[in-house]
C-alpha cells in the first residue's frame, strides 16, 4: 500500500467525499487537517489551485481534485466498487457524480457571496442564480432516482456519496432552502444513507445537530 497523505479541513463537503470512499475502503492514510486558504497554509505549494483535499502519494505524486482522488482510490482497492469498471456505466456513474458536486458549487458560491464583508458587493442575483442550479439539481435526483435505494446499479458508487455530500452541505450552510420539504423522497434517500457508518464518520458536528433538528 502506498503512503496517502490526504491534506484536507473537516468543514470541507468534498473532502468529505474523499473521507467517505476511504473509510468505505477502509484505506489507511495520514489525515492532514488544514485550511487551504489560511496564512501560511501549504496547500497553494502543493495543489496550485489551492484547494483542498489534496492527496500526496508516496510523497511525490500529488492528486486533486476529490473525483480524481475518488477514482484513484477505486482502483487502489478495488472493493467495494464505487466505479464501474468501464463504459457508459462508468460514464453514468461519473455524471451522478458531477451532479452531486455541481450542487455543491453552487451552493459554496452562494455562501462566498453571502459572505463578503461588505453588503453593497453582495450580488442578489448571481445568489438567485446559484440557487436555481442547487434547486433544478436537487429536483433531478430526485426525479431520476425516484424510489430507487441507489442512484445507479444495485450498490452504494461515488454518484451516491457525492448527492449526500451536496445535500448535507446545502442543509447545513443554506437551511433557507428547504428542499427536504419539497422533495421528502430525496430526504428519506439521504437520510438512510447518512446512517452509513462511513457518512456518519465524516459527518461534522453541526451537520448532526442540522440533522437532529429535521426530525
Ligand atoms: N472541485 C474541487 C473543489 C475543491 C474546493 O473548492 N475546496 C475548497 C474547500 S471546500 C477550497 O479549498 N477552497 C479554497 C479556495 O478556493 O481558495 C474538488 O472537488 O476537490
Amino acid at each position: 500500500m502506498p503512503k496517502l497523505q490526504l491534506y484536507c479541513s473537516v468543514l470541507s463537503p468534498y473532502a468529505r467525499k474523499v473521507r467517505i470512499v476511504l473509510a468505505e475502503k477502509q484505506i489507511p492514510h495520514e489525515f492532514i487537517e488544514i485550511s487551504a486558504s489560511a496564512p501560511g497554509s501549504p496547500v497553494p505549494k502543493i495543489n496550485p489551485l489551492g484547494k483542498v483535499p489534496v492527496m500526496v502519494v508516496d510523497d511525490e505524486t500529488v492528486l486533486y481534485d476529490s473525483g480524481v482522488i475518488a477514482e484513484y482510490l477505486d482502483m487502489l482497492v478495488p472493493a467495494p466498487s464505487l466505479l464501474p469498471a468501464g463504459g457508459m456505466e462508468r460514464v453514468l456513474v461519473r455524471r451522478w457524480d458531477a451532479l452531486g458536486q455541481g450542487i455543491c458549487d453552487a451552493a459554496v458560491a452562494i455562501a462566498h457571496e453571502r459572505n463578503r464583508s461588505v453588503e453593497a458587493q453582495r450580488s442578489p442575483e448571481l445568489m438567485a442564480k446559484q440557487r436555481i442550479k442547487v434547486e433544478n439539481g436537487l429536483a433531478a435526483a430526485d426525479r431520476d432516482i425516484g424510489d430507487r435505494e441507489w442512484c445507479y446499479g444495485n450498490a452504494l458508487s461515488l454518484g451516491d456519496i457525492s448527492l449526500v455530500m451536496a445535500m448535507g452541505w446545502v442543509t447545513q450552510r443554506l437551511p433557507e432552502i428547504e428542499w427536504h420539504r419539497n422533495l421528502p423522497r430525496l430526504a428519506a434517500y439521504r437520510a438512510r444513507l447518512e446512517e452509513r457508518a462511513s457518512f456518519r464518520a465524516t459527518a461534522n458536528p453541526n451537520l448532526t445537530a442540522a440533522l437532529a433538528a429535521l426530525k
